[in-house]
């Protein structure tokens, strides 16, 4: 963890700014009808959970150039995410993949409190092979014409939710690389057949409070065909399996210029909506930094959840799924769980009363003007005084730069070719 007076030292050089610019905001805010102190309250309970894996450098299919002091198994992550939190406030769970992260249940738990975390959803990982693995996921998991392969990817899934029942998790995420590179490899009914009778059997594993989360992705690594290409297919799985089966929508799982906020919209009504994996993309699952490239379609998937938060039983998941292939991990996830956070305080400025009414007048050119006004209000004092109050930093990146954590971690953490960096 960071030495909290640096964070202290480095807040006091912006804190008289921040002032000003908080009063400025408020009063701005006030004359538009809003309470600023009722939108930092919400933003301060706002959590979106830090994959295990993003701490790591990411790669390509051509390449992965290792940064310094890279996280060495899962204790190395936990201190890392234990940083980002400790910062910028906004991550208190950390979801884990397994067997990536594989250790003991106390360890895990001794290890999360003493960084001031908990655990999100398990991931299960049926999309490479483990050594020592008696089949091979080569040619699917689930999915596998092989009933002995499918039956060693349900017990795997098994074993995460026993797992995550030991360190206090209440979800699993199933994510498949299951699907055909050629039209006429796979029968595509047969295939989906059999995901959906491997999968029930998971779901029959499942404890009661618990949630399964189906991931959908169009490709990736199979090129032709994917058995849940689709939210389509991922609300199929959830219909099929029952009440504790629900659909996680990745950003960057669909096809370039879908309306993402639409689908989220759907499976809201039809209480389908399990959670999300942030990140952005240009041209694919390009996983790129948490509104790097779209920031206007994060707030309108955000517009769509304040829509629906009066609900209280509505409570989706929310993590990011980001490879980082050229940033310090730690400073990416900071930026992408501020900006998540952004997104939600600006989808809260929406004025719903007016908006709803120009809805039902079809005046078109108010409508969206509405939404507008929400984005292109700088909120930044909101986060960074929400921050500031929890004893986090101001400027999470320039106060982790002065910290000199990275190169401190790096002479304890040998360069590391692999470390479990990867695009889920
Ligand atoms: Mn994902």
């Amino acid at each position: 963890m960071i030495d909290n007076n640096i964070i202290e030292l480095d807040n006091e050089r912006a804190a008289t700014t921040l002032k000003a610019d908080y009063a400025a905001l408020a009063e701005h805010l006030d004359r538009r009808g809003i309470d600023i102190e009722g939108i930092k309250s919400k933003v301060s309970k706002y959590g979106v959970a830090i994959p295990s894996w993003g701490v790591g450098t990411g790669g390509t299919r051509f390449a992965r150039f290792p940064g310094p002091g890279e996280p060495r198994n899962i204790f190395d992550k936990l201190d890392d995410c234990g940083v980002i939190q400790q910062l910028a406030k906004a991550t208190p769970t950390v979801s884990l993949h397994i067997p990536w992260d594989k250790a003991s249940p106390a360890d895990l738990t001794t290890k999360v409190q003493e960084v001031g975390l908990s655990f999100d959803a398990m991931n299960s990982n049926t999309f490479q092979d483990h050594p020592g693995q008696q089949h091979s996921y080569k040619f699917g998991s689930l999915s596998n014409t092989d009933n002995a392969t499918r039956q060693m990817a349900v017990e795997h899934n098994i074993e995460c939710i026993e797992l995550g029942r030991q360190i206090g998790s209440k979800a699993l995420t199933i994510w498949v690389g299951d699907g055909s590179n050629f039209p006429g490899q796979a029968n595509f009914t047969k295939q989906f057949e059999r995901y959906l009778d491997a999968v029930g059997k998971v779901y029959a594993a499942l404890p009661d409070d618990w949630t399964l989360l189906t991931e959908h992705k169009m490709y990736e690594p199979a090129f032709y065909s994917t058995v849940v290409q689709d939210w389509g297919t991922n609300l199929l799985i959830a219909q099929q399996m029952g009440d504790k089966a629900k659909c996680l929508v990745d950003l960057g799982h669909h096809a370039p210029n879908v309306n993402i906020e639409m689908i989220v919209a759907r499976l809201t009504q039809f209480n389908k909506l399990g959670g999300f994996h942030f990140n952005d993309s240009k041209y694919g699952d390009d996983d790129l930094d948490t509104a790097s490239i779209d920031p206007y379609r994060l707030f309108l998937v955000f517009n769509e959840l304040v829509e629906a938060e009066s609900d209280p039983s509505f409570k989706p998941m929310h993590m990011l799924d980001q490879s980082h292939n050229v940033t310090d991990p730690i400073e990416s996830l900071m930026m992408s769980a501020m900006e998540v956070q952004r997104a939600y305080a600006q989808a809260l400025l929406v004025d719903r009363e007016a908006l709803a009414g120009f809805q039902e007048e079809n005046d078109a050119l108010m409508a969206t003007t509405a939404l507008k006004k929400a984005f292109r209000t700088d909120v930044e004092p909101i986060l960074a005084m929400a921050r500031l109050e929890a004893k986090g930093a101001i400027d999470p990146v320039s106060a982790y730069r002065a910290s000199g954590y990275r190169q401190a971690v790096a002479k304890d953490r040998p360069a590391v070719a692999g470390g479990g960096g990867g695009i889920v």
